[in-house]
């Protein structure tokens, strides 16, 4: 249709057409840079990007982002032919609300110009560097805090070659930094991962020991950097054609940066930001000595809940998280892994009820207008498995209950990881370890108990005592047969 063609495009000259209520806080191109953000995908413009234009909108401050995709050229492309604008509407059944977001100053392609990066980390004008880079890019084991660097980690570590990855940048703009004397910065990982600051402590400082850093770099780094831990919060699904036609709707020019979001958000810091940070307190943010508990609530009550509606709904078939929630049976039985397993696992915030905060959970995965594919968050199972649903097993089991809900998260995994649906349809593995998984999966005896085992046997997932539970093995053994031999829809009717 003409309308779309012919529609203009989202930038500086178009806000003044813009309806009021769709311009951003501030004046974009206004603000010098402070912040470097590392993952420019749609949960930091959902997110860090808006809390930080309201900070700066209440409480000034040069704290614009400089936003850093590591490898995503097309979206550096697009929000450089839109002068940085991109739009975030919140929708709910009733209501959408699309708004234009001014707080990135500049955009960067890591993989164009790793040097570019380096320089900025480097630079005294940038005294925060945010990071939502997914929690395989954490390349550390962390219990025993050991490095874990797949062969791009190494070489960045070890040659000269320009920083491909992650950690390799950070490491290369630290040392930069260091020799520069450029003044204390904080590092702030805002990934879904335990304790994510002290992570991200640990996997820097073994990057640099790693890569022969001297003791005075290392000196340096634990005197100037600060790693606070975050929870972050809000729902934000990958953007499809059917978002960037919303915000057109809303906004009357085209925005193919647009990012579409539930109305929750959260977001909880600790304080430790020895260069200053943004007033993001001003934007609803909670600044606290210790994410912690809260980082644990989120993980396990709202992220391990996601996790079991993603397997069971794809398993059964449904394309979305809400389409899932609606599948009789299933509501009822996450309330159950809610109550008995998350609850009874953890110790919450003061103030918190798991259970309540578990009802208002489902309300959002309820949410029609957010269609969030179950596919998308049944990726990278591996690398969120442990710290969603296995350390609640670990706890539960620790004080001697049952962690028998929880276990049929394992189960559905599992099933999912074998890659057909109840309908016979493939299901896609998209897990840095997929190959290992199905290598052991084809290996193991082809039963319920062999595959059981042989993912249990995965040590770099499992934790060792939860692989070594028979109750647990037995318990997600009896899930994984009800899931083969009846599917998903009477394995959850039949599982009070
Ligand atoms: C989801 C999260 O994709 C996933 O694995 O569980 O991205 C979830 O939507 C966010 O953590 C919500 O804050």
């Amino acid at each position: 249709m003409a309308v779309t063609v012919g529609a203009s495009r989202l930038d500086l000259g178009a806000l003044r057409r813009l309806p009021v209520q769709s311009r951003p806080l501030i004046r974009p191109g206004t603000v010098p840079a402070g912040v470097v953000h590392l993952g420019l995908g749609a949960f930091h413009r959902a997110h860090q990007a808006v809390y930080t234009e309201q900070a700066l909108a209440s409480a000034g401050g040069d704290w614009g982002i400089v936003g850093v995709a590591p490898r995503n050229a097309d979206l550096v492309r697009t929000l450089t032919a839109q002068d940085n604008l991109f739009s975030v509407s919140t929708l709910s059944a009733d209501d959408q609300q699309t708004r234009v977001i001014g707080a990135l100053a500049d955009v960067r392609l890591a993989a164009a110009d790793p040097g570019a990066i380096v320089a900025l980390l480097a630079d005294p004008a940038i005294r925060v560097v945010t990071l939502t880079v997914t929690e395989k890019a954490y390349q550390l084991d962390p219990a025993a805090g050991t490095l874990r660097p797949d062969p791009e980690l190494v070489a960045d570590l070890t040659s000269d070659r320009p920083p491909a990855t992650v950690p390799g940048l950070l490491v290369r703009g630290l040392l930069a930094r260091a020799a520069a004397d450029a003044g204390p910065i904080a590092l702030v990982s805002c990934d879904n991962l335990p304790a994510n600051g002290r992570r991200l402590r640990g996997l820097v400082t073994q990057a640099l020991v790693y890569a022969g850093a001297g003791q005075a770099a290392l000196d340096w780094v634990q005197d100037q950097v600060g790693f606070p831990g975050t929870m972050v919060d809000r729902i934000v699904p990958a953007s499809t054609a059917q978002t960037l036609a919303e915000a057109r709707r809303a906004l009357g020019v085209e925005d193919l940066a647009a990012v579409a979001a539930e109305p929750y958000t959260q977001w909880v810091i600790e304080d430790d930001f020895p260069g200053g940070r943004p007033a993001w307190d001003r934007a609803g943010a909670v600044l606290c000595a210790d994410a912690g508990p809260w980082e644990r609530l989120k993980l396990r009550g709202l992220n391990g809940v996601h996790s079991a509606a993603a397997y069971l709904g794809a398993l059964a078939g449904c394309e979305t998280i809400a389409d899932a929630l609606v599948l009789p049976h299933l509501a009822a039985v996450l309330r159950r892994l809610i109550a008995e397993d998350v609850a009874a696992s953890f110790t919450p915030p003061d103030g918190v009820d798991v259970v309540e905060y578990g009802e208002q959970v489902l309300a959002r995965f309820g949410n029609p207008a957010i269609r969030h594919r179950t596919l998308q968050v049944a990726m990278d199972g591996s690398q969120k498995l442990p710290q969603r649903i296995l350390h609640t097993i670990a706890d539960l089991r620790a004080s001697g209950r049952s962690a028998r809900w929880a276990a049929l998260v394992v189960a559905a995994w599992i099933r999912f990881a074998q890659g057909t649906a109840d309908d016979g349809r493939a299901l896609p593995l998209d897990d840095p370890l997929a190959e290992r998984i199905r290598t052991a999966l084809a290996a193991a005896p082809q039963t319920p108990a062999g595959a059981v085992d042989a993912v249990l046997a995965l040590d770099e997932v499992v934790p060792p005592e939860v692989a070594a539970d028979a109750q647990v093995r037995a318990d997600v053994t009896a899930w994984l047969t009800d899931l083969h031999r009846h599917g998903v829809p009477a394995t959850l009717a039949g599982a009070g």
